[in-house]
């Protein structure tokens, strides 16, 4: 396995915002997102990937999928190779084709989710150097978790199956890698016990929003707004950029949803 595959990348893709976001998913109706604001955060969002170094693939806005500029959840990106997902929002499920040909173009070796009963989504997936922890949540189910299992074991990958707490989205919703051995997660999370072995930053009471972070070659992006975790975060050495969330956080979204991230392989 390389050294550091876990946030260390060449490449991002992203998607941009579309207009029928106003009709995307929402567990609690906190208002209407407001475009040209997320299309700024969205741009800063990128420029802050840009600054580290690595290239970053805008695709288009896909209108006929209101939640596409969540991209994270069509794919999983790994050393090897690339797992198109299968996601369990029935309004989501196209999106995943949609991502298959700008990975295909890129990766040498491409595979799919295709069980007509398993449903995966990447918000549920947090790698680290080690192994591939999937949250079972609303959205991912056994059988996605198994088949994905079974699609990367000859690339030495272990999948392990863990819980995404009641009522959360995601298991990334709750967590994020900050380094090799080292994960920003809330309470609720981490007291499951499922982080036994690395070094948890525990994200501020009352700031549970915050616990979705990218940690992108050198630098921690995490939505603005959260003072406490930030600071945190800060006085454990890492590099912190602020990136506003206010319209993507309407839509239960966050910094690991905006991106695909990988170092492609031929
Ligand atoms: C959804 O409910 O699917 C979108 N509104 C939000 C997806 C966020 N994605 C992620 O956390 N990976």
């Amino acid at each position: 396995m390389p050294q550091d595959r876990s946030f260390r990348f060449t490449h991002a893709i992203t998607r941009k915002p579309a207009g029928s976001i106003i009709r995307g998913l929402r567990a609690v109706d906190t208002g209407s997102p407001d475009l040209a604001l997320m299309q700024a955060h969205h741009a800063a969002y990128i420029a802050t990937l840009r600054e580290t170094g690595a290239t970053v693939i805008e695709l288009d806005a896909l209108e006929a999928y209101p939640d596409s500029v969540f991209v994270e959840d069509t794919a999983l990106c790994l050393p090897s190779g690339a797992v198109i997902m299968r996601p369990g929002a029935p309004s989501r499920l196209g999106e995943a084709a949609e991502m298959a040909p700008h990975l295909a173009a890129l990766y040498g070796d491409i595979r799919t989710i295709s069980g007509e009963a398993s449903f995966i989504e990447g918000g549920d997936i947090l790698m680290t150097e080690t192994e591939i922890l999937v949250g079972r949540s609303a959205r991912t189910n056994a059988a996605g978790i198994a088949e994905l299992a079974a699609l990367t074991a000859d690339w030495g990958e272990v999948v392990r199956e863990v819980h995404t707490p009641p009522g959360v989205l995601h298991f990334k919703t709750d967590c994020s890698l900050l380094d090799s051995e080292t994960i920003l997660s809330t309470t609720r999370l981490s007291a499951s016990g499922c982080f036994a072995g690395y070094r948890v930053i525990d994200v501020a009471e009352g700031e549970e929003a915050a616990a979705n972070t990218i940690r992108f070659n050198d630098l921690v992006l995490m939505p603005a707004g959260f003072p406490r975790t930030r600071d945190a975060i800060l006085a454990a050495g890492y590099t912190v950029r602020e990136i506003g969330n206010s319209e993507c956080a309407k839509l239960d979204g966050g910094m690991s949803c905006l991106s695909l991230r990988f170092t492609p392989r031929a």
